[in-house]
């Protein structure tokens, strides 16, 4: 696990090189939603830091020589009947609900999105629990989709909820619209397999892997994340677990 001290840590070393403060944080408007509790100033200087910092940079990309061969699927599959039941039509009756702060709310279902411009990447997946794999994932850009369905300019965040219970995370605009965040929905040039998250996943490269949300189902555009779960921007803050978790 990334030990919560180890984020602290990298939030304070970047802070004691001079760079980063909560006060300049602040000033910037780099608060996390994160930022209350004990962990709450490490994981702001850690999310300040990087955003002033980094800003922009890409997620190292690998060439296809480097793919697993086996890629870990992280055990704890979620299946129920209506999920084998979509699967077994190959998900035809499947639609991603893009929704929340704009103007054309849109309805896709895995054909049409198979239509749209693809991009794919070979990135690493990492998990915090140490282990990781490269592979192939290839789908559509977030940003696109986002323009697409008109985001409005109030929009700071965006949600993204999985049809697994429980799981659903949030990006602010610099990853959701960062052109290597992709709505994945092939992997190693097959259909996404049903152990990594098909039909759709998140896929957000600049993050450990908790944030590669899979069983994509609907994505919301907000302005303001306290509207979702207890307002930490996802689940993991309750956790110990940071909402911003760069690589
Ligand atoms: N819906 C859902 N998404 C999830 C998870 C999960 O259990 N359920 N695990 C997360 C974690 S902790 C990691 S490291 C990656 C692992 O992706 P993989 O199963 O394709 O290896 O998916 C993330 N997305
Ligand atoms: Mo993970």
């Amino acid at each position: 696990m990334p030990s919560r001290r180890k984020w602290m840590m990298t939030g304070l070393a970047a802070s004691a090189a001079g760079a980063v403060s909560l006060k300049l944080a602040a000033h910037k408007g780099l608060i996390p939603p994160d930022h209350g509790g004990i962990y709450g100033p490490g994981a702001t200087l850690t999310y300040a830091a990087q955003r002033l910092l980094t800003r922009g940079a890409m997620a190292r990309e690998y060439p296809r020589a480097a793919i697993s061969p086996k890629p870990f699927a992280n055990p704890t599959q979620f299946r129920n009947d209506a999920y084998d039941q979509m699967a077994k039509d190959g998900f035809r009756a499947w639609r991603l609900r893009i929704e929340g702060s704009v103007t054309r709310p849109r309805e896709y279902s895995l054909d049409q999105l198979r239509q749209l411009p693809v991009r794919s990447q070979a990135t690493q997946m990492i998990c915090e629990e140490g282990w990781s794999f490269i592979a192939e994932w290839a789908g559509v850009e977030l940003a696109g989709l986002l323009g697409d369905a008109g985001m409005r300019a109030e929009t700071k965040f965006i949600v993204y909820e999985s049809m697994e219970q429980g799981w659903w995370d949030s990006l602010d605009l610099d990853d959701a619209m960062h052109p290597q965040t992709l709505v994945a929905h092939s992997m190693n040039g097959s259909e996404l397999p049903s152990a990594h998250g098909g039909p759709l996943r998140m896929r957000v490269p600049r993050q450990i892997g908790y944030k590669s949300v899979k069983y994509l189902a609907r994505i919301i555009a907000t302005d303001d994340l306290r509207k979702f779960g207890k307002g930490l921007g996802s689940p993991g803050p309750e956790y110990g677990y940071s909402w911003y978790a760069g690589i």
